[in-house]
Formats: structure tokens, sequence, C-alpha cells
């Protein structure tokens, strides 16, 4: 049987759009996903001390918010069983295809159809929702040796609980996001720890508590005042807009901050210049923690900032010619975002793949329609990652006008692709805003792709993004019946 839509995915993106779908009354769909479960990124990222930095009731869906969040951020297991929970809620589950990974997805001219080849077969859809996540493909680094290290190697976004860690010795590669939530967290049971940092972070302090019963109690029996605190924390993280992206030099208000929190964690004066960033606050993903600073202080830990020259069977290589012996090495190095293997492997009607799109030399329709990808939609396609906000939010938005877009394509049994004009002025327009940004001020970041260009970050409000989506525009597009 044809689909009528595939949903590649089942994080936030692809269960959001089943929702939305089945609300629209569109039913014939099924959604493919590698995993034997849902969640994404939340189902793949179980390192201890794994929390999502954008509060929770902004980091939901807004048709579904949950009064029992215990804490203001909450921790990867709740965020977990929230979205098993959407899934159960909206019986989803009978339409996921659960360890069934998409191969391939290519478009058939002759057919008119989107064939979707997978581990255990093929299927035809009229419509892809590709919803794979930009956080989805764990990168270990690239260092001569990493084969020959004898003990084992877990990447944050693969923790093995199976790998004891207690009395070892342990590196961990990276200082980003992922490296300061679980640092504290085994930072006092290993025997040794060496950090291996190549560029310090800004740290600013972590505001999350454990939200009271009364507030829980509140957001259950009153749900507009939870819809008062999502308003509230939306629009206070939209301020931040006006330093990112408005005025770079605005970030020298929280740079002081930074330092100040740094200077009342780390006396010694060594440690805290190794510890102080420099380049621009917010040109790499701003951190939170109270927790990371306090634990370099600890006798067993070591902060080493030699560049990293090799891995041995013994451990790691530095450029000043030490080897720092351990028996356990994790790598906190992030993902491939730019460069998602997906990307390889979807392919328009003229063969050409997705990945493109990532590199900067194919145009997108506000970051969510390719030209020549007819009835294929990209959710946290290129330039809709945030920087300051929920990326459900952005989620959300282009789902609006995807559900309008699929209505109108399954009405008339059409194919609809953005005109190349309308996708190339939204990239152009994008790319005229990002120079001047924070993410501009030049320094590395998973932002930028290996051209330096940057194919992530929505450069503006995310207000601006919501408006940009609200409506299917006919005039920007190909409609073929
Ligand atoms: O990865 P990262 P992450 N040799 O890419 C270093 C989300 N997330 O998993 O800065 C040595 O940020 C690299 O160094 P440098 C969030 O969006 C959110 O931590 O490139 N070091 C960097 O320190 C986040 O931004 C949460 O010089 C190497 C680190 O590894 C995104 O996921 C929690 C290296 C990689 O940092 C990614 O975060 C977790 C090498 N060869 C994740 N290669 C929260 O919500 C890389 N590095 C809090």
């Amino acid at each position: 049987m044809t689909l009528d839509v595939a949903i590649i995915g089942s994080g936030f993106g692809g269960l959001g759009a089943a929702v939305r779908l089945r609300q629209a009354g569109i039913t014939n769909f099924s959604i493919f996903e590698r995993a034997s479960e849902v969640g994404g990124t939340w189902h793949e990222n179980t390192y201890p001390g794994c929390r999502c930095d954008v509060k929770s009731t902004l980091y939901s869906f807004s048709f579904a918010p949950n009064p029992s969040w215990s804490n203001t951020y909450s921790y990867q297991p709740e965020i977990f069983a929230y979205l098993r929970n959407i899934a159960n809620e909206y019986q989803l589950r009978e339409v996921i295809k659960f360890e069934d990974e998409v191969l391939d997805i290519s478009f058939d001219s002759t057919s008119r159809l989107w064939r979707i080849t997978t581990q255990h077969g093929v299927a035809e859809a009229r419509h892809v929702i590709l919803a794979a996540g930009g956080l989805a493909e764990p990168r270990l680094p690239d260092i001569e040796g990493i084969e020959s290290f004898a003990g084992p190697i877990m990447h944050t976004a693969k923790w093995r609980d199976d790998v004891v860690l207690d009395d070892k010795r342990v590196a961990v590669i990276g200082t980003g996001a992922s490296a300061i939530q679980v640092i504290p967290q085994i930072a006092a049971s290993v025997r040794h720890l060496s950090i291996l940092q190549r560029t310090p972070p800004w740290i600013l302090p972590h505001m999350g508590h454990a939200v009271r019963k009364r507030t829980q109690l509140l957001f259950r029996f009153i749900p507009f005042s939870q819809q008062l605190n999502r308003f509230y924390v939306y629009w206070r993280n939209e301020l931040m807009v006006l330093g990112f992206v408005k005025d770079p030099s605005k970030m020298k208000i929280a740079e002081q901050q930074s330092r100040l929190f740094l200077e009342s964690q780390i006396t010694d004066p060594q440690l805290r210049e190794s510890l102080t960033p420099h380049y621009r606050l917010g040109c790499k993903r701003v951190l939170i923690s109270n927790d990371y600073y306090p634990s370099l202080r600890r006798d067993n830990v070591a902060l080493v900032t030699s560049p990293i020259t090799g891995i041995e069977p013994e451990g790691v290589r530095t450029s000043d010619g030490t080897l720092h012996k351990v028996d356990v090495l994790i790598s906190a190095t992030g993902f491939y975002v730019t460069d998602n293997p997906i990307g390889e492997r979807v392919h328009g009607a003229r063969g050409e793949a997705l990945a493109t799109a990532f590199r900067g030399t194919m145009s997108n329709y506000r970051g969510t329609m390719f030209p020549d990808f007819p009835n294929l939609f990209m959710l946290g396609g290129p330039n809709t990652a945030l920087g300051h906000s929920s990326i459900v939010f952005m989620l959300e938005s282009q789902l609006n006008y995807v559900v309008e877009a699929l209505k109108k394509a399954l009405r008339q049994n059409a194919l609809i692709e953005p005109t190349q004009s309308a996708a190339d002025e939204w990239t152009a327009m994008l790319q005229s805003k990002l120079p001047s940004t924070v993410w501009g001020t030049g320094c590395a970041s998973w932002y930028l792709n290996e051209r330096g260009i940057n194919t992530t970050i929505w450069p503006d409000f995310t207000f601006r993004f919501r408006k940009a989506t609200r409506h299917f525009q006919l005039r920007d597009h190909h409609v073929t019946r």
C-alpha cells in the first residue's frame, strides 16, 4: 500500500508530526525508527547528568503541557518518559516501525512517489517528513592511533553502563555541553580523571531547581498558570536575540558575569587562565553549570590543555610529550551536524543528495523544503537550530506549514516544491544576516560547515520564523497535478 506520508524518526520532530497529521485527519502514515524505542536524542543520550539546558515548560509541545516536571530544567529520564507518554497517549506506537533503519530515500519521477528503502524492505510514499534529528550521529574524534587504545572507548551519546568507571583512570575528550554534564557525575568515583580541553567554553550559573509540589498542583489544576510560565520563559529567551543577533558586543555583559562566576569558583590563577575563553560569548553554545568548575578543584582531576597528538594503547599522548595513562576513554566530541550522514541517503528528482543543502550549495525554503525534492519536508532543516531557545518551538512552527502544504497536495493529488527563486531568496536573506551575528565573530563551532558557512542557526527572533512558516504560500511553490 502506498503511504500518504512516511515520517523518518520518532524524536520530538517525528512524534510532533504524527500528532499534527492525525489532528488534520491524515491517518495513512508510518513512522520509520531505527531504534527500539521513541525519543530520538533523548533515547540515545543516557550518560550520567544528561539534561536539557532549556526550561521544560518551553522545551515541550504546546499541545501537551506536562504539569509534573520535577525540575525547571529536566533531566534526560524525564524528557524521555515525556516522549514515551506522547507515543502512548496519541496511540502512535501502532504506526511506528521500530528497528527499521532507513538506508535510502529517493524520488521516482515515473511513479511520482518517494521510495524508502529500509533494513527490512521498500515502502512507497506520496510525501516524506524527514525528522531524523540534527544531533543524531555521534562523532568520534579523528585522532591518530585511536583504534589502538587497549581499554573501552565510549561516546557520551553511546553510553555503556557495562563499563565500570569506579576507581579507574578515565579521560574525557572535549569540554562541550555533554562533557560538562558528565564530568561532575563521575569525578568523585574515578581514581583519576584527565579532561582534555581544546577550547574552554563560556559557562554561566545554572538557575535550575526542583519544582515545588504546590507549583505542580497549580500547573495541573489551573493549566493557564503553566501557559503563563511558558510565555514568560519564551519572551525572556527572546531577549537574548538582542545580543546574539542584533549587537554581539552586548555579550560583553554576560562575559563579565561568566568571568566573575569562574573567579568565584576557581582560585588557582593558572587553572583560571586555562578555563578563560578568548572568543565572544555565544559564538559557541553557551553552557550552564554549577558543578563543573568545582569538580576541577578535586585532587584526582586534571585539566589538560596541551593538544592531543595521538592515542596509544595505554592512553592519550599530548604535544608536551606526556602520555596520560588511562583505562577508559570517554569521547564527548559532539555530532555530525552539517555533515549528518542521513543527507547522503536522500535523493531528489534529479538525483542530487540532500546533504548539498548543508554544504551551502543548495538553497532551501524556510528550512523545510528544497527545489527538486517535491513533497519532501525536513524538520530541523538548514538554519532552524537555536542558540537561545527551544527547538520544539521551531519544529511546531515548521509543522504549521507542513500540514497546510500536505493537505493541499493530498487534496489535489499534486507535487509541491518551492520555486528556485523563493528558495534562493530565503537562503540569501539568511546568509546576509549571519556574518554580523555572534556566530560570525570568528570561532570554530559545530554551527559552521567545512567551508565556514553557517547552515545551522536561525539568526533572528523565533517569532519571525513562526510568522514565516505560519501558512503555506502558494506563490512560492510549483504545484503540479
Ligand atoms: O558536543 P560539542 P556536545 N580533539 O560539539 C571537543 C546539544 N546538547 O555533545 O570546542 C579534542 O558541543 C570540542 O572542542 P572545540 C547542544 O546543542 C545539549 O557537548 O571544538 N577535542 C568540544 O569541546 C550541544 O551544543 C545539552 O575546540 C575535540 C567538544 O569536543 C550539542 O548537543 C547536552 C576534538 C564537543 O562539543 C553538542 O554538545 C548535551 C578533538 N579531535 C548536548 N573533537 C544540553 O541541553 C571535538 N573536540 C545541556
